[in-house]
């Protein structure tokens, strides 16, 4: 079997004084943070599309990047070339989970039958290369994007046949999942909203794609697939308006269609920030109501808007997430890499780079929010900020027995009430001192 990353070999911790680029400086895998190691905590898994099948084709160039498994004419060789440098990366680099889309696994064939087949084919030479290596798979799921016959959506097609075949994808990428035990399966829905609402009827496509949804978690009970299912929110790109704008508006559909309780969300970095939020608030929103489930770690550029999907290295953003995962007790899920080298970093070597900078990002992260929490800094301090609502007539509140009148008798009775600071400096500075402890 060729060996696609010659001279490099497995990438080792050697400490924050190392200055060698293929070490890590914070990613120590079998150290313990708390009672859990760091490879427990983070759950880190590879993105096969970014990873291993883009060519870093953008909107004004073609790709550029040097992809030596991809040089085989016949499709399935590829694939099977391409699952073979996927092995040999997530060995080197010590990454136990993989993520994908089934049109990153094999290139789709002229009919469906025989995209099917070759699927087969491929998920059954994973299977073995899974079995002889433990790699896992985090989750899977089908790219209902990028075929033209998807131009107007896929589960909110205006065109019910493209309804079903979205369907026949998704059941075949599902049946692949659980063939090969995957822990999950994302719903990702890059079409399924609009361009314009003067062609678009908003109340029918989202009753669809709710009717799609159920119609995947049927076909799940009914083949035994016990993963998680997510929804990863994101607010347009490539769509004007996509439905599962944020975790807010998706935590609205799920309640409205009765499917709260078989989905949790996939939260990305980039896609809130697209939102307008934080990744913090996105993963603080979905852990208060008990929904956080996986997250796709990437950062956006400050500077642009478009699909930037950088490795992360802001270790401040990383570390308040790592503050939400921790407090949620871990993931169900766990820390996918949906992020790509730029196009100038083209060598094959830039991917060891690229996903070094980022588990060393959130390593250093843990610790810092390991440390944060455990001294309970934050939680005093919020604790004595809300202790208005313990006693008094602010339980009264909480447990519901205030009336309207009540409220305005109490107020009328007592001084007006005073403020305290809300100390955002200080709680930042303690931040800062476990971040650069
Ligand atoms: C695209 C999404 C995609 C999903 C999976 O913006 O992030 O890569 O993670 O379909
Ligand atoms: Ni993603």
């Amino acid at each position: 079997m060729a060996e696609y990353f010659k001279g490099i070999g497995q990438v080792k911790y050697e400490g924050s004084t190392s200055k060698n680029p293929l070490a890590f400086k914070h990613y120590n895998a079998d150290e313990k943070v708390g009672d859990k190691t760091m490879k427990e905590h983070l759950r880190f898994a590879v993105a096969w599309w970014h990873t291993f099948s883009a060519l870093g084709a953008d909107m004004f160039g073609d790709g550029t990047l040097e992809r030596p498994w991809l040089a085989a004419a016949d499709p399935v060789q590829q694939a099977k070339d391409m699952a073979d440098a996927a092995f040999e990366f997530m060995d080197k680099i010590g990454i136990d989970y993989f993520c994908f889309h089934d049109r990153d696994l094999v290139a789709e064939a002229p009919s469906l039958k025989e995209t099917n087949e070759r699927l087969d084919e491929i998920a059954a030479y994973i299977k073995d290369k899974m079995k002889a290596s433990g790699k896992k798979l985090l989750w899977g799921t089908s790219n209902l994007t990028g075929n033209s016959r998807f131009m107007h959506g896929a589960a909110t097609n205006p065109n019910a046949e493209v309804f079903a075949f979205a369907a026949a994808k998704v059941q075949k990428a599902l049946s692949i999942t659980k063939d090969l035990n995957g822990e999950g399966y994302v719903f990702w829905g890059g079409r399924e909203g609009y361009e314009t609402l003067l062609n678009t009827d908003m109340g029918l496509e989202l009753g669809n794609l709710a009717r799609f949804l159920g119609l995947a978690v049927g076909y799940a009970d009914k083949i035994g697939f016990k993963g998680h299912f997510y929804i990863e929110p994101k607010p347009k790109e490539p769509t004007k308006h996509q439905y599962d704008f944020d975790v807010a508006a998706g935590y609205a559909f799920l309640q409205k269609y009765g499917l709260l309780n078989k989905f949790k969300f996939n939260i990305e970095t980039n896609h809130a920030t697209l939102a307008g939020h934080t990744v913090q608030h996105e993963l603080h929103y979905a852990r208060v109501n008990g929904i956080l489930g996986s997250v796709d770690a990437n950062q956006g550029d400050m500077l642009l808007g478009w699909y930037t999907d950088i490795f992360p290295t802001d270790v401040y953003g990383t570390t308040m997430m790592m503050i939400e995962i921790l407090r949620n007790g871990g993931l169900p899920g766990g820390l996918n890499f949906d992020a790509k080298v730029r196009r100038g970093s083209f060598k094959t070597d830039d991917l060891f780079y690229g996903h070094i900078a980022g588990m060393d990002c959130f390593a250093k992260s843990l610790k810092a929010a390991h440390g944060l929490l455990e001294s309970r800094e934050l939680d005093d301090f919020l604790e004595k900020r809300y202790e208005s609502w313990k006693t008094g007539v602010g339980a009264e509140i909480v447990q519901g027995k205030a009336t309207l009148e009540g409220l305005a008798e109490y107020a009328l009775a007592h001084d007006s009430p005073k403020s305290e600071s809300g100390r955002q400096e200080l709680l930042e500075s303690i931040v800062m001192r476990y971040l650069y402890a």
